[in-house]
């Protein structure tokens, strides 16, 4: 059979082979049918909004050195989902779908806590070349809102691939007029060898407070100190401060100890058993024809059934589609409308954090361009997917 684990390791070895030539592109690259996930990357955005209790949080200190702890503990705690849930789900890292222009996931998580409520997440790709996926997560209730747009460049040598994160997150807390600046760590993906990829996490990641508190996360990886893997050291500290305020450090995976200035243990975190809230879609029928689950549903049953053929029709199909689409707007001299972000080259909010502590936004720019989530263009799109999609196309006229 296709699947026996002879041939799996026989097209695995000529993988790793192929990823000798690597380009940069890690859309590009054409790995085996059993590491592929029926899961477009437009989806990953909601990783960020699997705790919506620890996201409002910050909102509810009244202190702001408080509030810059919260807003850390939380996007530690995103740190399982985002990058161990495909290993934890479907047993080891897998290549997800690259998303269409304009491919979208909306949800909502409805919080069982009354204080928490609804937080929305809107997930677009805003472009296909290069990759760009751009996200906001908006609860209302309390005035919390994340902005984002991620772009990955990969490198691959002494067999792994090396990923570098584009782009960066804002998180605003209206109550108190203030904003987060969140870098994105680089990461590696390790266990190529053996076939069984996992991510890890290196370098450092940084969350800026208009405040003037500054997080700094140093991901050790399989560390000399502690020896276990997804191990990480975490410091909060207010401007040119001797010492940290709070030390929180662990595995992001597992568990980890938040420590006051004195190094006392004030608070333990244990990943693995805190409970997340599931996203809300909308059933399948109702989704636009732009909503990944519903785009790639062909796709997503082909390979379900380990039909590869038939994967790799359903998906030629998408990816025609979409060559034409970009012949026919070239040629009417239009450009594909982002239903809920904007390309702008300067963006306040960043600006402001940024050139305040010296980081530069070039790096940071995808094309020339940062996304930012735009208001009045998602009040269009509601208001559109609000109106009846099955009334009769006259009375649709009409209505306009
Ligand atoms: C944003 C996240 C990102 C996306 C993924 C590198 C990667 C695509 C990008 C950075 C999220 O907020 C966080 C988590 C995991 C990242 C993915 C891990 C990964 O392996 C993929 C790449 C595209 C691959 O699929 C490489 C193939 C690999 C499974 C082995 C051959």
């Amino acid at each position: 059979t296709p699947t026996s684990s002879a041939s799996k390791s026989g097209s695995w070895s000529s993988f790793l082979k192929s990823m000798a030539s690597f380009s940069g592109d890690l859309t590009s690259m054409t790995a085996p049918p059993f590491i592929l996930s029926s899961t477009s990357l437009v989806e990953y955005s909601a990783y960020w909004g699997e705790n919506p209790e620890l996201f409002v949080a910050p909102t509810f200190e009244a202190d702001p050195e408080l509030r810059a702890l919260s807003v850390l503990k939380w996007f530690l705690a995103t740190l399982r989902r985002q990058y161990t849930s495909r290993n934890e789900k479907l047993g080891s890292e897998k290549k997800p779908l690259n998303p269409f222009l304009g491919e979208l996931f909306l949800g909502v998580w409805k919080s069982e806590d009354p204080k928490v409520g609804d937080t929305r997440l809107i997930s677009e790709q805003v472009s296909h070349h290069p990759p760009v996926t751009a996200y906001a997560l908006i609860n209302e209730k309390n005035g919390v809102r994340l902005e984002g747009y991620n772009g990955q460049k990969a490198g691959f040598s002494r067999m792994t691939i090396s990923v570098t994160q584009i782009g960066h997150a804002l998180l605003h807390l209206d109550q108190w007029d203030e904003d987060y600046l969140i870098t994105l760590p680089s990461l590696h993906i390790e266990g190529l060898v053996t076939g069984s990829p996992f991510v890890e996490l290196n370098k450092k990641s940084y969350i800026y407070s208009s405040t003037g508190y500054t997080a700094t996360v140093d991901y050790s990886g399989r560390g000399w100190l502690s020896g276990k893997k997804n191990s990480f050291t975490a410091t909060l500290q207010k401007d040119t401060a001797s010492k940290p305020a709070y030390t929180i450090s662990g595995q992001w995976s597992g568990d980890f100890v938040v420590k006051d200035a004195n190094k006392k243990d004030i608070e333990s975190y244990t990943s693995n058993s805190h409970p997340t809230t599931p996203l809300t879609l909308a059933p399948i029928e109702a989704q636009s024809p732009l909503e990944s689950r519903k785009a790639w549903s062909k796709v997503a049953e082909a390979l379900a059934a380990g039909d590869y053929e038939a994967t790799s029709a359903e998906k030629s199909k998408i990816e025609n589609e979409q060559r034409e689409l970009r012949k026919k707007e070239k040629e009417e001299g239009k450009e594909w409308q982002r239903r809920y972000f904007s390309a702008v080259e300067t963006d306040p909010r960043f600006e402001a954090i940024a050139s305040k502590v010296g980081f530069s936004a070039e790096t940071e720019k995808t094309g020339g361009y940062f996304w930012v989530f735009d208001g009045e263009k998602t009040k269009r799109a509601d208001a559109e997917a609000a109106a009846p999609a099955q009334a009769p196309v006259a009375e649709q006229v009409v209505a306009e």
